[in-house]
């Protein structure tokens, strides 16, 4: 039964949805605690967290999470910025933390659009580079960092949104170099490089059942050049309303038909309007947009406090339902105020799509996803 009480440590939102007999914030469950045997519970961190400068967000990492995803740190650019230079220090932190505390860590991402450097596909003579050139330039990054962390990094994103809304494949440059072949190369190199680790084709939206549909073709013909690929995430980028429960169960099982592992890889719920076309910098009317956009600078309503939970609830329902299915469910951050959404589209606005709130405290949603998963 779900009551209300006053809550001090909820200043801004000044009464918490808790349940009869929940233990106050700071004693609350460990979700790594309540969650079934087997099923992983993790949070993407950044560098900040790991070196402990954002002590507040580590701390409820060691206490909540049983796996960890680098948030940004293992991306090509930060950590192989020049053809000649890598930049091990933050990832070789990131994996040691996750090591100290008995935590899976995952390994993202290997091979996507953004967060590439343009060296990789530039040539000799400034123009593209050819096919082979960045073929090599491609094996020579994954070689080098999963096999820095073979046996360590217990699975990989290898390939991340390579895939349209409608199914077909995004143009990117690695598309224009390699052609589609450039995801089987990396599955195979990713594997070369560390025999043992899990492999992984992420991406968003797998709820549209075009995009789904290609996803499944992808695994499919990995599987037909003999290649392994051992789950599929569906990052779970999501809004209160949108996708509905059903869109999300149906990705769960048509994903889970194909004998792959399932995994939610980027949970966190937008409570503020989105752009429909999902603009970021080159989004027109940005003043406008954040002022008419930017609903709750001051705190999340109560009303809508209570809709975040009953969301949170409703998925982790889900969730339960389908436990023998899924392998992994990560949050996409720790507290609301590090949340990538409080920058996208735009940078400046206040956003809450996490379960703790920016002083570290369990939100409503919190306690509403602990029910769910004691069963209560
Ligand atoms: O949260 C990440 C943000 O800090 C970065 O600026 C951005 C670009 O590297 O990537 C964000 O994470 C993305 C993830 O790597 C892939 N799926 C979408 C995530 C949100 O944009």
């Amino acid at each position: 039964m779900i009551s209300l009480r006053p809550n001090v440590r909820m200043g801004l939102v000044g009464l918490a949805l808790t349940t009869a007999g929940m233990a106050a914030s700071g004693e609350e469950p460990a979700l790594k605690h309540v969650v079934p045997k087997g099923l992983l519970i993790g949070a993407a961190v950044s560098e900040r967290q790991v070196d402990g400068r954002d002590a507040i967000a580590r701390r409820v990492v060691t206490r909540h999470f049983n796996s960890v995803t680098p948030e940004n740190l293992l991306k090509w650019r930060p950590i192989h910025p020049q053809p000649d230079e890598y930049v091990f220090e933050p990832a070789d932190r990131y994996v040691a933390f996750g090591e100290d505390h008995g935590l899976t860590v995952i390994g993202h991402t290997l091979i996507w659009h953004p967060q590439t450097p343009d060296w990789v596909f530039v040539g000799k003579d400034g123009g593209r580079a050819d096919r082979e050139t960045v073929l090599s330039r491609m094996r020579t990054h994954i070689e080098a960092v999963v096999g820095r962390y073979r046996g360590r990094i217990h699975g990989w994103d290898v390939v991340n949104e390579a895939l349209n809304d409608d199914g077909t494949f995004r143009e990117t440059p690695w598309l224009e170099t390699v052609g589609e072949e450039y995801i089987a190369k990396a599955f195979e190199y990713a594997h070369a490089a560390d025999p043992e680790a899990k492999l992984y084709y992420n991406d968003y939206n797998l709820w549209k059942p075009e995009k789904r549909a290609a996803a499944l073709r992808i695994v499919k013909q990995l599987r037909q050049r003999g290649l392994r690929i051992d789950g599929v995430g569906e990052q779970a980028h999501y809004m209160l309303d949108s996708p509905s429960i059903g869109e999300i169960e149906a990705t769960i099982t048509a994903l889970a038909g194909s004998r792959v592992q399932v995994m939610i890889t980027e949970l966190d719920i937008d409570v503020l309007p989105r752009d429909p076309e999902m603009r970021g910098a080159d989004l027109p009317k940005q003043a406008e947009f954040l002022a008419e956009t930017n609903l709750y600078p001051n705190g999340l309503p109560k009303a809508q406090q209570e809709q975040l939970a009953r969301r949170y609830a409703d998925i982790f329902t889900l969730v339960m339902r389908h436990r023998d299915k899924l392998s992994r469910v990560t949050f996409w951050g720790v507290t609301d105020g590090q949340s990538w959404l409080n920058n996208f589209p735009l940078r400046g606005r206040v956003n809450y799509p996490l379960l703790f709130d920016r002083q570290g405290q369990p939100k409503p949603a919190f306690n509403a996803v602990v029910d769910v998963l004691k069963g209560s």
